[in-house]
């Protein structure tokens, strides 16, 4: 049995950590609760603050944190995000040990099926990973908006010598049935954990309001891995899922322990709560989006130490013009992207992805819109998320009755509307 080393007796080479790690970002979820926002591409490919699509999140924390091995697990409606991770993440050189792989389902093994579940997805992909002889390997979640360094939380479980580390984080009661709520002890032991309690989650001593989450990003040591895949992929019983019965499995039988995200979060405001934001539905998909534009955004987009990287198409920069009647085109508390041109309509307290353009007399509040959207004169829009591609119509007006708006789109329990091309009756541009 390996005794425990201690944090402070440990030389933390984390750079020979990091280097020595395959990280797997599992981007096969359907993220369905995005409503018509994924109906043609899978969640983390959905475009996030402007200019990033989500899995840049976790791609670029691999890379900021020295892990330039990364395989990507991809199934659903695979097509808008491999396109994106070919275009911008091709710069990682195999001749120096790094590579962004992309892993679809079904390539692997001659089954006819889609990965299981997300303990199903990494073992059909056990033998790839298995060839880089990684000492460990990261599992990530390719849907959340956050920044962290990896490289602490894998000095943490080579610290506490576990066989897997859990990141988790501090939630509120009320949203524990959404996560993995688990126990743990003071030396950072996990002692309980339970996926998506139905009641009476366990809450943090002391504070009866608020459970301890798993983020669904795991470190495991390889071989270790390796095993339990296997063991998994044989019981009959079994969903091979992570969440579900890999982990339940492990906490009596292993070293599990848990690494607090409050450890190695990059960037949150000073006194303000770690940033970690599951986009996951329209609301608060909306509402993430429109923190950016806001004076002191939660998440700081800015910081040269930890940038995120994309891809982005070469366009020229946005523009605001007087029209020809003299009428000024402005936008107030928004971010604007490159390509837009904003011309004698006036826009407030929103986020404008690329190649959006705003014509006369048209007023845009609160809104959300995607790359490539034509917005037409007179044209009134208020909390709202316009997709990719979106040609809205000249006089259009959304985000003022409810009633109309739901005859056409999807409006959201607290009015925020979603339109997309579909629902316009348009055909996106390839
Ligand atoms: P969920 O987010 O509900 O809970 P899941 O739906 O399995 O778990 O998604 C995890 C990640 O895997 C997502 O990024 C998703 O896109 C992806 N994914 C899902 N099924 C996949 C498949 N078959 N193949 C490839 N990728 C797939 C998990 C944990 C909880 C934890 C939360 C934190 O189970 O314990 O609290 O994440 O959000
Ligand atoms: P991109 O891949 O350019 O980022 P999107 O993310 O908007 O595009 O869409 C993903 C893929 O789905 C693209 O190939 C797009 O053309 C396709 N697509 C989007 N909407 C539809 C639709 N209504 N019918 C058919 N294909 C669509």
């Amino acid at each position: 049995k390996k005794e425990p080393v201690l944090q402070k007796d440990f030389p933390r080479f984390v750079s020979r950590l990091t280097k020595n790690t395959v990280a797997l970002i599992l981007a096969g979820g359907r993220g369905s609760r995005l409503k018509q926002l994924t109906d043609w591409r899978a969640k983390p490919a959905v475009p996030f603050g402007g200019k990033f699509r989500i899995i840049d999140f976790p791609l670029s924390n691999c890379l900021n944190s020295g892990i330039r091995r990364i395989g990507v697990l991809t199934q659903y409606k695979a097509h808008s995000m491999i396109k994106h991770i070919q275009r911008g993440w091709g710069f990682l050189r195999g001749e120096f040990n790094e590579f962004i792989e992309l892993l679809p389902a079904q390539q692997r093994i001659s089954e006819l099926n889609w990965y299981k579940g997300t303990a199903d997805a990494v073992f059909q992909n056990m033998d790839i990973v298995r060839n880089h002889e990684p000492d460990h390997v990261l599992i990530l979640a390719g849907d959340h908006i956050y920044k962290m360094d990896y490289g602490e939380m894998l000095a943490c479980h080579v610290s506490h010598a576990a066989d897997m580390t859990m990141a988790c984080i501090e939630v509120p009661i009320e949203q524990a049935h959404a996560f993995g709520v688990m126990t743990v002890g003071e030396d950072g032991r996990v002692l309980d954990f339970t996926e998506k309690p139905t009641e009476n989650p366990a809450t943090i001593p002391g504070n009866p309001q608020r459970v301890l989450a798993s983020m669904g990003v795991y470190v495991f040591n390889a071989s270790f891995l390796y095993e339990q895949l296997i063991r998994d992929a044989d019981d009959p019983n079994s969903d091979h899922d992570f969440g579900h019965n890999i982990i339940p499995y492990l906490i009596s039988r292993y070293r599990v322990y848990a690494h607090s995200f409050k450890d190695s979060c990059i960037g949150s405001l000073p006194g303000g709560e770690p940033y970690w934001r599951d986009v996951g539905t329209v609301e608060a998909y909306w509402s993430a989006n429109l923190d950016l534009a806001k004076i002191t955004p939660e998440l700081d987009l800015y910081d040269t130490h930890w940038p995120i990287w994309t891809y982005q198409e070469q366009l020229p920069p946005a523009k605001f013009v007087f029209d020809e009647e003299e009428r000024r085109g402005v936008a107030m508390d928004s971010t604007v992207s490159g390509g837009c041109i904003i011309s004698g309509a006036t826009v407030r307290r929103s986020v404008l992805f690329s190649n959006v353009q705003i014509n006369s007399f048209a007023t845009v509040e609160d809104a959300v819109i995607l790359p490539d959207v034509d917005i037409g004169r007179h044209a009134y829009l208020r909390r709202c998320v316009i997709d990719k591609g979106c040609k809205i119509p000249e006089r259009m007006v959304a985000g003022v009755d409810r009633t109309e708006d739901e005859r056409r789109f999807y409006v959201t329990e607290n009015g925020v509307t979603l339109i997309t091309p579909g629902m316009l009756g348009q055909y996106p541009h390839q």
